[in-house]
């Protein structure tokens, strides 16, 4: 430290800078169209899911209207929501996907 201890308040200190970034939900929403297989698909194929934590997340979005595929930093879980939402209506689903602030 420089110039003794000032109890790091008078003096500016040289704080390692760790900050985690802020995280982002990508979060599933139910409707009542797009199959419950195209919903496990889409887990098991843009959050690397295997078919029975994609089935338990699915049968919670269509349980309860929504429910959480994962949480990543900012650009991931934008990259992600766009992916599954151009796969959906590429294929006529109506299956939306959205993120919302984690931390
Ligand atoms: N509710 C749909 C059905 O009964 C299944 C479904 C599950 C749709 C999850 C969207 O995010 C979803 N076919």
């Amino acid at each position: 430290e420089h110039g003794g201890d000032d109890g790091g308040l008078a003096l500016q200190e040289a704080k390692p800078k760790v900050k985690r970034p802020p995280l982002y939900k990508v979060v599933l929403l139910n409707d009542d169209y797009t199959p419950m297989e195209f919903v496990v698909e889409i887990l098991e194929v843009f959050f690397k899911m295997n078919r029975e934590q994609a089935t338990q997340i699915m049968l919670t979005v269509h349980t309860h209207g929504k429910g959480v595929c994962g949480i990543y930093t900012k650009d991931i879980a934008e990259t992600k929501s766009a992916q599954v939402n151009q796969y959906a209506r590429d294929h006529q689903h109506p299956l939306l996907c959205e993120i919302e602030a984690s931390e």
